[in-house]
C-alpha cells in the first residue's frame, strides 16, 4: 500500500511538473504505460496473500484512475496555451501590403515600331518581312552596288559565310520584293539591322531601320516629298520642318539625305533620319519593268533616332542595355 501512494505522488509531482504535451506523455508511458511502474506493481497482486489482493486492487485502481484525470486536465490546459502559441506564430497580417507581380511591358523601340506600321499602313504601304540574316545579293547586288564599290565600305558588315550577312540596311526587302510582285505596288519594313561600326552614342553595330518603296506609273520627287512630309507630321506633329539635301546611294537617283527639325525637339538642330531618292532605273530594268511606264521612290530611315527625338535621349546605346531604370519610363 505505502508503495502505491509513493508512486501516485511521484507521478502527480511529475504530473504537475510538465510543461509541454509531449513530456506528459513521457510521464504517462514511465508510470501508467505498459512497462510503466505502476502497471509492473498491478502483476505482482499475484504474490500477495489472498485476502491483501482485493483492497490492494482496488487502491490501485483508484490511484490509476486520480493520475488518468490529472493526466487528463494537466494535457486539455497545456494544449490550449499550445495551441494559441502555434497561431501566434503562423499568424498572417491580413492589413500589410502586398507585393506586387512585376509586369512585362512593351519595348520603346517596339512602341515606336508598331506607331510606324500604323503610319506606313495608314498611307498604303504593305507590310513585309525579311530576315535578319541576308544573303550578299540581295543586300548588295541587287541594290545597284557595282563588285568592289566603296560605297559598300560604309556598311562594312558582319559575313557568316561568303554570301550571307547580318542585313546593313532593311533596303534588302526590294529585291524580294521585285522577284515576288508586280507593280504597282507599295512594301514596308521595319527591323533590325547590323553594321561593323565604331560605336558612339548616334551609332550602334545593332540598329533598327524602317525601309520603304513604291513603283507606279509616273511617280516623282513630289510623292517622296509629300510622303515623308505626312510620315514626320505623324511620328514628330504637325509642326516639324523637313529637309532634304542631295546624297548618294547607289539604288536611287537623284538621292537626297531626309533631316527634320522642331524646335521642340533636340534644341531645334536638325536631325538625318534617313537616306531616299527615286528607284535607280537599272535596280526596275534589272526586275523587267518598264521604266517608261514606271518610276518609283525609296527611303531608308533609322527607327532608334525617332523616340531619341521625342524623348530626348542622347545615347542610343541606353536602348539594349536592358537597364529597366531607363526602359520602364516608357509606358
Ligand atoms: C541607308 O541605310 C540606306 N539604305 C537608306 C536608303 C534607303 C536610301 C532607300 C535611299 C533609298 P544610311 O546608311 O544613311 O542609309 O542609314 C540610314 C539611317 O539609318 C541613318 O540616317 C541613321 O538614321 C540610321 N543609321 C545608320 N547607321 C546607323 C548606326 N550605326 N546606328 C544607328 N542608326 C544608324
Amino acid at each position: 500500500m505505502e508503495s502505491i501512494r509513493q508512486l501516485e505522488s511521484e507521478a502527480t509531482q511529475a504530473i504537475k511538473a510538465a510543461d509541454s504535451t509531449a513530456s506528459l506523455r513521457e510521464v504517462e508511458l514511465q508510470f501508467l504505460g505498459k512497462s510503466g511502474s505502476l502497471t509492473l506493481l498491478m502483476r505482482q497482486i499475484g504474490q500477495l496473500p489472498p485476502e491483501e489482493k482485493p483492497v490492494f486492487g482496488a487502491a490501485l485502481n483508484e490511484a490509476r484512475k486520480r493520475l488518468e484525470d490529472l493526466l487528463a486536465a494537466r494535457t486539455a490546459a497545456l494544449k490550449g496555451g499550445e495551441r494559441a502559441q502555434q497561431f501566434g506564430a503562423e499568424r498572417i497580417d491580413v492589413t500589410m501590403p502586398g507585393t506586387l507581380p512585376r509586369t512585362g511591358r512593351e519595348h520603346i523601340l517596339q512602341i515606336t515600331a508598331n506607331r510606324v506600321k500604323k503610319v506606313m499602313g495608314g498611307l498604303g504601304f504593305v507590310y513585309y518581312e525579311s530576315p535578319e540574316l541576308e544573303y550578299f545579293k540581295y543586300n548588295f547586288d541587287a541594290l545597284n552596288y557595282p563588285p568592289d564599290h566603296p560605297a559598300m565600305d560604309a556598311q562594312d558588315t558582319f559575313y557568316v559565310s561568303d554570301d550571307l550577312v547580318l542585313r546593313t540596311q532593311c533596303t534588302a526587302i526590294q529585291g524580294r520584293v521585285f522577284e515576288e510582285f508586280k507593280p504597282p505596288f507599295r512594301y514596308f519594313t521595319v527591323g533590325r539591322t547590323f553594321r561593323n561600326e565604331a560605336v558612339d552614342r548616334t551609332h550602334g553595330h545593332t540598329f533598327h531601320q524602317i525601309d520603304a518603296f513604291m513603283v507606279d506609273e509616273g511617280i516623282s520627287m513630289a510623292h517622296l516629298k509629300g510622303t515623308l512630309r505626312a510620315f514626320a507630321s505623324a511620328m514628330f506633329g504637325g509642326d516639324v520642318k523637313v529637309r532634304f539635301r542631295p546624297d548618294f546611294f547607289p539604288f536611287v537617283e537623284p538621292g537626297v539625305d531626309y533631316a527634320i527639325s522642331s524646335p521642340r525637339l533636340f534644341n531645334g538642330k536638325w536631325v538625318e533620319l534617313g537616306g531616299a531618292g527615286l528607284v535607280h532605273p537599272n535596280i526596275l530594268e534589272r526586275y523587267g519593268i518598264d521604266t517608261e511606264k514606271y518610276s518609283g521612290f525609296a527611303f531608308g530611315l533609322g527607327l532608334d533616332r525617332i523616340p531619341m527625338m521625342n524623348h530626348g535621349i542622347d545615347d542610343l546605346r541606353y536602348f539594349l542595355e536592358n537597364d529597366l531604370r531607363f526602359l520602364e519610363q516608357f509606358a
